[in-house]
């Protein structure tokens, strides 16, 4: 059954909402992977929760900050520079408590105290000039993909680096955002899940050609791997999690997310029928992978979103989530907006000259 353009937007939407509502619950508290059962406890909970009466799990800095790219383009129509680096900083110091990086503070401090007046400059002085490393432009990236939906790969590849370099300058942040901006625009397009991975090893060729670097925290290296572990037994898990990595870094997280997406896909590929149960496998796998939990889920399950649609997300999980039913609302209306764009134009912009998106495909490869 062909998944409708508009549903994947949502899917996106709300697979960033669920990864980091409950993959928070476990951020930083186990260095390799998280026991099983402590998950299957977790959604246990999640599936008899008392909708009248019980707290639902809130969403963290990862959430506030897509929700405030959203926003920012359903307002301006457009993803402003400017406009996003002073919502991102309203809304840090309206709730703090998010859980926001420890370094990213003082970018939010700047940029308010020159009301903005360089967006770039407050990021570009972290880390003493180098620029944070950190996965923070990645965990917000499904909006911009969606904003981006009928622009040419090239030109979303441009839009994601702006919105990265907002709060991180360093190479292997600002890759990491736009690696998750495109993983979620190729979904989004509905390719599979091998062109998917193609596609990514594509790009960060290009992206790291000037890229020079002592170790193997390269997205190049850390794609090579990502390939190789989507065929070995999930009984390596603890193997994969080690050379992968699921820290704080993008280049430690980002190509995490991607595995815990593809792998799952593949898994499932062997099944027939298709199980049901893939976006429910994703988000166990990206919790599973410990350290970072609320980022990595969060990145696969927008992914994973994107690729299937919304319908493929089970309620329980989305009741579960703080604010759910606003951010399927900013699914919406960005698919709104990027469709009346489109109609308007008809696609004419010659930069934009975007293949249709795949009407046919299933999640099935
Ligand atoms: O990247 P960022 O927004 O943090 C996102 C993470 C996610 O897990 C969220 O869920 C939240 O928990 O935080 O925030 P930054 O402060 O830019 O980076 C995060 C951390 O990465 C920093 O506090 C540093 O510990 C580390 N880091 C670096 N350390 C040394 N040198 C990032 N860049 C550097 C660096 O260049
Ligand atoms: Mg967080
Ligand atoms: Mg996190």
């Amino acid at each position: 059954m062909a998944i409708r353009m508009v549903d994947r937007f949502t899917g996106a939407m709300l697979g960033g909402l669920i990864g980091d509502c409950l993959g928070a619950t476990f951020e930083m508290r186990y260095e390799n992977l998280v026991p099983m059962r402590k998950i299957d406890k977790l959604l246990g909970e999640v599936a008899n929760m008392d909708h009248e009466t019980d707290d639902k799990y809130q969403y963290t800095d990862d959430t506030a900050m897509a929700r405030q790219i959203s926003l920012s383009f359903i307002e301006h129509k457009k993803l402003d520079s400017k406009e996003i680096a002073r919502s991102f900083s309203s809304e840090y110091f309206a709730e703090p408590w998010r859980g926001y990086g420890g370094s990213v503070v003082e970018v939010f401090d700047k940029l308010r105290s020159s009301k903005c007046e360089d967006p770039f400059k407050p990021a570009s002085e972290q880390f003493e000039g180098s620029g944070s490393y950190g996965n923070g432009a990645g965990m917000r990236a499904h909006p911009i993909a969606l904003a981006c939906a009928k622009y040419s790969p090239d030109r979303v590849v441009e839009e994601a680096k702006l919105v990265a370099k907002l709060t991180h300058s360093h190479p292997l942040g600002v890759h990491g955002g736009v690696l998750q901006t495109m993983a979620v625009y190729h979904a989004v397009q509905g390719d599979t899940s091998r062109e998917i991975l193609e596609k990514m090893k594509m790009l960060v060729d290009d992206l790291e050609k000037d890229y020079k670097c002592d170790t193997a925290s390269t997205y190049k290296n850390k794609l090579e791997l990502v390939e190789q572990f989507v065929y070995k037994s999930e009984d390596d898990l603890d193997e994969i999690c080690f050379e992968l990595g699921n820290d704080v870094s993008a280049v430690d997280s980002v190509p995490t997310a991607l595995f815990c997406f593809l792998k799952v896909i593949h898994e499932a590929k062997k099944e027939d029928p298709l199980p049901e149960d893939i976006f429910e496998r994703v988000l166990k796998m990206s919790i599973r992978m410990g350290g970072d939990t609320d980022t990595i889920a969060s990145m696969a399950c927008s992914i994973t979103g994107a690729y299937l649609g919304k319908q493929a997300i089970p309620t329980f999980l989305v009741q579960a989530c703080e604010n759910a039913e606003q951010v399927e609302e900013m699914g919406l209306k960005m698919f709104e907006i990027v469709d009346n764009v489109a109609k308007r134009t008809n696609i004419s912009d010659p930069d934009s000259s975007e293949p249709e998106a795949k009407k046919t495909k299933t999640s099935d490869d």
